[in-house]
């Protein structure tokens, strides 16, 4: 239950920030700030206007200590589905979010927000980490381990909902949503919505017979955005992709895809040493193929070396608006090269813990 007192100085300090900022007066403001309390004082929140929920977003993601792409904050297209009632119209929306940031291959960075927590027992849950992601199958006696490991957990929670997949590698899993307490409910994303890129290499043409693929927009699916002190639990997010999340993390690290070796030795690499640096050729070649195989497929990407100058650009826009940019120097750096980004070397980052902001929910029970 929401402290009254608590909610009201949040709503306080969002909406004085928000207005200054789209350059409203302040006598909108303290009408605005006046509606607020007497709307907390008699029903124990308030709801954001369609102007403060869009800009509320953007400053989350401007915000975001994690995320090299912020340059382009201003440009998140915010869609207001606050009035999805059901875990189908939930659904229409998700479906609807995959094609309008889809867009044929020219990626729009996009949220969908869904209603606020108020109501406890009718909180919408988006069970899925990302709307489209791989299905993942420990293996057993009989069947090796197949697909994407990040997802076993959620993928037995998809199989006792009575999903099928094949078993292979690269099965999208359905969308799974609940309100309140209820039983999840599973929908299948019909396989037109979902744009995938099967990986081929500029030069290496026996790179194809690896059968690797990946899909095209990663929407984040289970962090809670929270506006001056008004938490949305529901509320997917998505940009594009950055080569290195798909070449050097989701097929590189051995707990996910772990085909480095494989690379290697597609690539007649001496695997006994590790002098031979197989590994970093693997993870070159891999992200190469990465980003020439959705440049091929007209999919928006982008290298680590321009994700890094457009963070840098990012950071000189902030700093002329006066404001300080927060950032996490971990994530921020890239897992290739990372020294030869100008990032490695900035020593003044600092997480700042600004709000609106996202935040991980706590994890789901199954
Ligand atoms: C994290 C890039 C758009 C919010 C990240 C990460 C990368 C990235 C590389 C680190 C991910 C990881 O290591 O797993 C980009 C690019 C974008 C983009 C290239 C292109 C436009 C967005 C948008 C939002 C956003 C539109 C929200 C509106 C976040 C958040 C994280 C993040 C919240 C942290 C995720 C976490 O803590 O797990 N981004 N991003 N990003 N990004 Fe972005
Ligand atoms: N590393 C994850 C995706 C995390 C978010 N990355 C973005 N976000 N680019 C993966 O699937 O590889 N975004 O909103 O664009």
């Amino acid at each position: 239950q929401h402290d009254t007192q608590e909610l009201i100085r949040q709503a306080e300090s969002f909406i004085t920030a928000c207005y200054q900022e789209l350059g409203l007066t302040e006598g909108e403001r303290d009408l605005r700030l006046a509606d607020i309390r007497e709307e907390v004082q008699r029903t124990g929140t308030y709801r954001h206007t369609g102007e403060e929920l869009a800009h509320g977003a953007r400053m989350a993601w401007r915000h975001n200590s994690r995320c090299i792409g912020r340059l382009f904050w201003h440009s998140l297209d915010v869609i207001d589905a606050r009035r999805a009632e059901t875990v189908a119209e939930v659904a229409e929306a998700l479906l609807h979010h995959m094609k309008h940031a889809n867009n044929g291959g020219r990626i729009r960075p996009v949220i969908t927000v869904f209603r606020s927590e108020e109501e406890q027992d009718h909180a919408i849950r988006i069970w899925n980490h990302q709307l489209i992601r791989y299905a993942g199958y420990p293996g057993d006696g009989e069947h090796p381990r197949a697909g994407d490991p990040a997802s076993d957990e959620f993928t037995a929670v998809c199989l006792k909902l009575g999903w099928q997949g094949t078993g292979g590698d690269f099965d999208i899993l359905p969308l799974v949503i609940s309100i309140g307490g209820e039983e999840p409910r599973c929908f299948p994303i019909p396989a037109g919505l979902v744009q995938e890129v099967p990986l081929s290499h500029p030069e290496i043409l026996q790179f194809t017979e690896l059968r690797l693929r990946w899909y095209s927009v990663p929407i984040v699916s289970d962090m809670c955005l929270e506006i001056g002190g008004i938490r949305y639990p529901a509320a997917p997010f998505n940009g594009w992709y950055m080569e290195t999340e798909i070449g050097s993390r989701n097929f590189g690290d051995t707990d996910r895809y772990n085909r480095l070796p494989a690379v290697a030795d597609l690539l007649g690499l001496d695997r006994s040493t590790n002098t031979s640096l197989w590994k970093d050729r693997a993870l070159l070649e891999l992200n190469r193929a990465v980003l020439y195989s959705f440049k091929q497929a007209g999919v928006s990407i982008v290298d680590h070396h321009t994700a890094a100058d457009q963070f840098v650009r990012f950071q000189e826009q902030e700093k002329q608006q006066g404001r300080e940019v927060s950032g996490k120097w971990g994530w921020l750096i890239p897992p290739m090269s990372p020294s030869s980004t100008p990032i490695w070397n900035d020593n003044k980052l600092r997480d700042l813990q600004l709000s609106p902001r996202f935040v991980y929910r706590k994890k789901q029970q199954a």
